[in-house]
């Protein structure tokens, strides 16, 4: 039921403005304000914060479903519920969670900030520094963020930079790393240049300037100088999203390649009836299923382990994003092939979910971050 109320959203809602969007760099928040009506975008905060709690299956599909049509909103929606509202609900206290969970289930937008110039895959050699002041009441952040999505069109971040106070400081790697929430509006932060990208292009990505940021202790997510757990926990969850949102592309792929070799004649007949067309598309298809069935076990090991305290799901969200992700890459590519030169041209989404694809290879830990990963547990 679920699936179809998102499709018929993506279909109608997404499908009429995505292309100009994609253009033009225009973040979806008009798309987000009709979304939220749907009631969808509260589903990893608890009921008691204004919240509606789905099983992660239903999240994945809800992903997936979205970027079946705009991979763009299916990764500002991941992220809000993923790195954001989730990270919240599992570390935040009662009264974080009345102040934020509520205004992230009302028309408030999540991000998620990690990374900086220097450390992206090394996600412990982070830069941006936290220091208490004089009176204990705030932390005072300074730093530059880097690659944030929903960069501007965020209201609340989950943010992360070194406690320099912190007796870890300087002794572990990743000694300090503290998650904070920070609100748009507190003194000394700023949204900084947006990237002009590849892909998703109607997904805002940008910089995060932090100049003496005044953020109160009270806003630490979690214990202080216990974030990088926090970070990498929550990447275990959202890799799935972004596994999800590379099915999703694969899917949008494929079907817009399958009707067009329906249509299209070459030679007396539709070019589905090639044969070297018709085993591209029966490649494709089993490499979707097979992605498909990487990311729902992946969601439910996630669910068990947060639901019945099954074993961590790195692994199993590792090996859905890696191989999702090369699916989606794959099977965009063939898309474009079998149509040609119309692959090539905006006139058919195919050329929109080849340049689309490629972030799920890099984002939320490259493939080669999910291979080490993977490797950890072998
Ligand atoms: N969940 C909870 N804790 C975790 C964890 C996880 N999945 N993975 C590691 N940790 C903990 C470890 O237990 C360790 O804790 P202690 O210091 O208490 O022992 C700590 O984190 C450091 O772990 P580790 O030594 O494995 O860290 P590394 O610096 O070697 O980093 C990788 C490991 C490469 C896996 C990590 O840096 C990573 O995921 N990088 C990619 C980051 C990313 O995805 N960036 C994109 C951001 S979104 S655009």
């Amino acid at each position: 039921m679920i699936r179809e109320l998102v499709r018929d959203f993506a279909e109608s809602t997404l499908a009429a403005t995505i292309s100009k969007r994609d253009d033009e760099q225009i973040a979806p928040t008009s798309e987000w304000q009709e979304f939220v009506e749907l009631g969808l975008h509260g589903i990893t905060v608890e009921e008691q914060y204004g919240g509606m709690p789905i099983d992660d299956v239903v999240e994945a599909i809800i992903i997936e479903e979205l970027a079946r049509v705009d991979p763009s909103f299916a990764v500002f929606y991941a992220v809000h519920v993923g790195l954001c509202c989730k990270t919240i609900t599992l570390h935040g206290t009662h009264e974080q969670k009345e102040k934020y969970a509520r205004r992230l289930t009302g028309t408030d937008v999540g991000a998620y900030s990690l990374s900086e110039a220097g450390a992206g895959t090394d996600a412990a050699a982070l830069s941006c520094k936290a220091k208490l002041s004089d009176d204990g009441k705030h932390y005072i952040l300074n730093g530059l963020k880097m690659w944030v999505t929903n960069g501007d069109s965020a209201d609340i971040y989950v943010l992360f930079a070194k406690v320099v106070d912190y007796p870890d400081y300087g002794v572990k790697k990743h000694g300090g790393v503290t998650a904070f929430i920070i609100e748009k509006e507190f003194a000394g932060f700023s949204v900084g240049k947006k990237e002009d990208k590849l892909g998703i292009r109607s997904s805002d990505t940008c910089s995060l300037e932090l100049d003496n940021c005044m953020v109160p202790v009270e806003n630490v997510l979690g214990e202080v100088g216990k974030g990088f757990a926090i970070a990498m926990n929550a990447l275990d969850n959202s890799r799935i999203g972004i596994a999800a949102q590379a099915l999703g592309i694969a899917q949008g792929a494929f079907e817009a390649a399958n009707k067009y070799s329906k249509e299209r004649e070459t030679f007396g007949k539709p070019i589905a009836h090639h044969q070297m067309i018709t085993a591209y598309l029966s490649d494709m298809a089993t490499q979707i299923d097979a992605a498909r069935l990487l990311v729902y076990r992946a969601a439910v090991a996630k669910q068990k382990h947060y639901e019945e305290g099954g074993p961590r799901h790195s692994k199993e969200a590792s090996m859905a994003k890696l191989f999702a992700g090369d699916t989606a890459m794959w099977v965009a590519e063939k898309a474009v092939q079998i149509l040609g030169g119309y692959g090539y041209v905006k006139e058919f989404p195919v050329e929109r979910f080849f340049r689309d694809a490629k972030i799920t290879q890099i984002y939320e830990g490259t493939q080669e971050v999910q291979r080490l990963v993977i490797a950890r547990h072998l």
